[in-house]
């Protein structure tokens, strides 16, 4: 007897897959353009800077991001508190329907913390973006030099 519902609980899970994965597809407007990251030092933190644009029809949210190059990612926005300029951790970072989102050095940006290798000018890494609504996206991110503030000029559409 319990063979039957256990082959019942798996249709019940092949079901749910169904109803779910059809729902992710549908949000495949998001794109990453022009990911880059600064020059950082093994041990160290790094910033990664990218566009996100949302040529779909729903707003979405960038909600995380990992890379294998550091113990731990967060999202940090830019606040200006007086004269000084200050970074702290939010939770996402809207990316409206039709529209896009800049991440930039002086504003919203992905923070690497605990490197566990130097983030070398020229090479690239790969980090892994997780959308509320899109999932997760894979880039490459390549490594400018420390004192850069946009990509780099060959990059540029
Ligand atoms: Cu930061």
């Amino acid at each position: 007897m319990t063979t039957p519902r256990r082959a019942l609980a798996g249709l019940a899970t092949l079901g749910v897959l169904a109803l779910v994965t059809p729902l992710a597809a549908q949000a495949p407007g998001i794109t990453v353009d022009q990911p880059w990251a600064r020059a950082a030092i093994q041990g160290g933190t790094g910033g990664a800077f990218l566009t996100i644009r949302n040529a779909g029809t729903q707003p979405d949210r960038l909600v995380g991001a990992a890379t294998p190059l550091a113990r731990s990612v967060e999202i940090h926005e830019t606040v200006r508190e007086g004269d000084v300029m200050r970074m702290r951790p939010v939770p996402g970072i809207p990316v409206p329907a039709g529209g896009s989102a800049e991440l930039r050095p002086g504003g919203p940006h992905v923070m690497l913390v605990g490197l566990s290798e130097a983030l070398r000018p020229g090479s690239r890494f790969p980090l892994t973006l997780t959308f509320e609504r899109a999932g997760s996206v894979e880039v490459q991110v390549a490594v400018q030099a420390a004192g850069a503030s946009a990509p780099a000029a060959g990059h540029r559409h």
